[in-house]
C-alpha cells in the first residue's frame, strides 16, 4: 500500500480517512452518477426470481474490471502456512464441486437516503441479487496448505488495482482465519450454471455466504494466511462503521435483516409511483439476513403506522438465500406507502429510522413504495 500524494488528483481523493460527507440538500454529484452508470442494482421487479438472472443482479465494481485468462489463471496459498500452493482454474474445477444459493448485499445498499449523504456509490436499496454459485469449498485448500497455529487473518486479494482516496492498492479484503474455515465459503467459478461473467470476478472469486458484498472478492488471484491483524485499506479504513472520522470504528461484516418490496402495478416513469386497480392485489418480495433466518416479515401500508404478518413461503434454499414472503392487499382508491420489515432468529430487525454512519454502511431502514390506487 503506497500514499499517492504526489498525483495532482481531484479533491475527492484526499489521503485516508472516511468518505466525504454531501452538503446539507446537495444532489447526486456528477461524480457520484459515474459510479451509478457503472455499478447498477437489480431492477426491483426482478425480485420475482428465485435466482437473479446474471445480468440483472446488481454491481459493484470499486476500479476497473481487470483482464484474466482463464486457461492460465492461477491462485497462490501463502503466507503463515506449512505448505505454499498454487492451483489452477483447472484444479479446481477437478476439486468437490458445490452449489450455493447467496444473497449478495452490497454494505453500502442504503446508502443514498442517509442525510447526511455519505458521497461514494449512491445506493437506494437496490444493491441485491440472489444467485446460484458453483466452486470448490475454501476449507480443504487452506487445510492441505496447512494453517500455522497462530494465524490470524487469511487475505484475499483480486487482480485488480486502484486508487481510493489517495491510497494506491490491490482490492484486498481479510477475513478472520475462524470464518475463513467456515464450511460454507466458496472459491466460485461458476454463477448461475455459466461461467462467471467478467464483471461478477471472472475466473474467479470468493463467495462468503452471510456477508456484505466486500467479502466476496472477485478476479482472485492470491490467498495469504497473516499471524497479525490485516492492515489494508478495505479491511482498516474503509468497511467501518464509525461516527466521525476520528473513531476507529468496528468492521463491516455480515448483513443485517432487510425486505424488500416488488413494487405491485405499473410505474410512473419519472418518480416511480406505483399505480395499482382497487380489489385484491398480492404484494410480495424477499427477505434475508446474514446472521440467523429470517422468522418473520411484517407489512405496512399506511408507511409505517401499523404492520401486519406477512406469509413467508416455503425455501429449500438453505440459510444464505433470500425468502419470498407475500401479503393480501385488498386497497380501496387513495394513496399508501408500502414498507416490508424483516425480522430474523438472532432477534434483529429493521429500523424505521436511519441508523447513520459516516460511511453510509449497511443501512437497512424499511423501503417505502408509493402507491397511487386508481380506478381503471
Ligand atoms: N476484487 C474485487 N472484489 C470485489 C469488489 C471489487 O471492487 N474488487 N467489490 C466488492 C463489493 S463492494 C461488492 S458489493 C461485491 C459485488 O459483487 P457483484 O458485483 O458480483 O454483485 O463484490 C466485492 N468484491
Ligand atoms: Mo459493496
Amino acid at each position: 500500500m503506497t500514499a499517492v500524494d504526489d498525483l495532482d488528483l481531484p479533491a475527492a481523493t484526499e489521503v485516508s480517512g472516511p468518505s466525504r460527507l454531501s452538503e446539507p440538500g446537495a444532489g447526486i454529484s456528477a461524480e457520484e452518477l459515474q459510479l451509478a452508470a457503472r455499478n447498477h442494482g437489480i431492477p426491483l421487479e426482478a425480485l420475482r426470481y428465485d435466482v437473479t438472472p446474471a445480468g440483472l443482479h446488481y454491481l459493484l465494481i470499486h476500479y476497473d474490471i481487470p483482464e484474466l485468462d482463464p486457461a492460465t489463471h492461477a491462485l497462490t496459498v501463502d503466507g503463515a502456512v506449512d505448505r505454499p500452493l498454487t492451483v489452477t482454474l483447472a484444479e479446481l474445477r477437478e476439486r468437490p464441486r458445490v452449489t450455493r444459493r447467496v444473497t449478495l448485499e452490497c454494505a453500502g445498499n442504503g446508502r443514498a437516503l442517509l442525510e447526511p449523504r455519505p458521497v461514494s456509490q449512491p445506493w437506494l436499496v437496490e444493491a441485491v441479487g440472489n444467485a446460484e454459485w458453483t466452486g470448490t469449498p475454501l476449507a480443504p485448500l487452506l487445510r492441505e496448505a496447512g494453517v500455522a497455529a497462530n494465524a490470524v487473518d487469511v487475505v484475499f486479494t483480486g487482480a485488480d488495482h486502484g486508487i481510493e482516496r489517495g491510497v494506491e492498492q490491490d482490492f484486498q479484503r481479510a477475513l478472520p482465519v475462524a470464518d475463513a474455515l467456515r464450511e460454507e465459503v466458496l472459491l466460485a467459478y461458476e454463477m448461475n450454471g455459466a461461467p462467471l461473467l467478467p464483471q461478477h470476478g471472472a475466473p474467479l472469486r470468493l463467495i462468503v455466504p452471510g456477508w456484505y458484498g466486500m467479502a466476496h472478492v472477485k478476479w482472485l488471484r492470491s490467498i495469504s494466511v497473516v499471524t497479525e491483524p490485516f492492515q489494508g485499506y478495505q479491511n482498516a479504513q474503509a468497511y467501518r462503521l464509525r461516527q466521525d472520522p476520528d473513531d476507529p470504528g468496528v468492521p463491516v461484516t455480515r448483513i443485517e435483516p432487510r425486505a424488500l418490496v416488488r413494487p405491485p402495478g405499473f410505474p410512473d416513469f419519472m418518480s416511480r409511483t406505483r399505480v395499482v386497480r382497487p380489489g385484491p392485489c398480492t404484494v410480495d418480495g424477499r427477505a434475508w439476513s446474514g446472521h440467523a433466518p429470517v422468522v418473520s416479515v411484517e407489512v405496512s401500508t399506511d408507511d409505517g403506522a401499523t404492520w401486519a404478518p406477512a406469509i413467508l413461503d416455503e425455501s429449500t434454499d438453505g440459510d444464505f438465500a433470500w425468502r419470498r414472503w407475500h401479503y393480501e392487499w385488498s386497497p380501496q382508491p387513495g394513496r399508501y406507502v408500502l414498507s416490508a420489515r424483516a425480522t430474523d432468529a438472532s432477534g434483529r430487525t429493521q429500523p424505521v429510522e436511519q441508523p447513520w454512519n459516516r460511511g453510509g454502511f449497511a443501512n437497512n431502514m424499511v423501503q417505502r413504495v408509493e402507491v397511487a390506487v386508481i380506478p381503471e
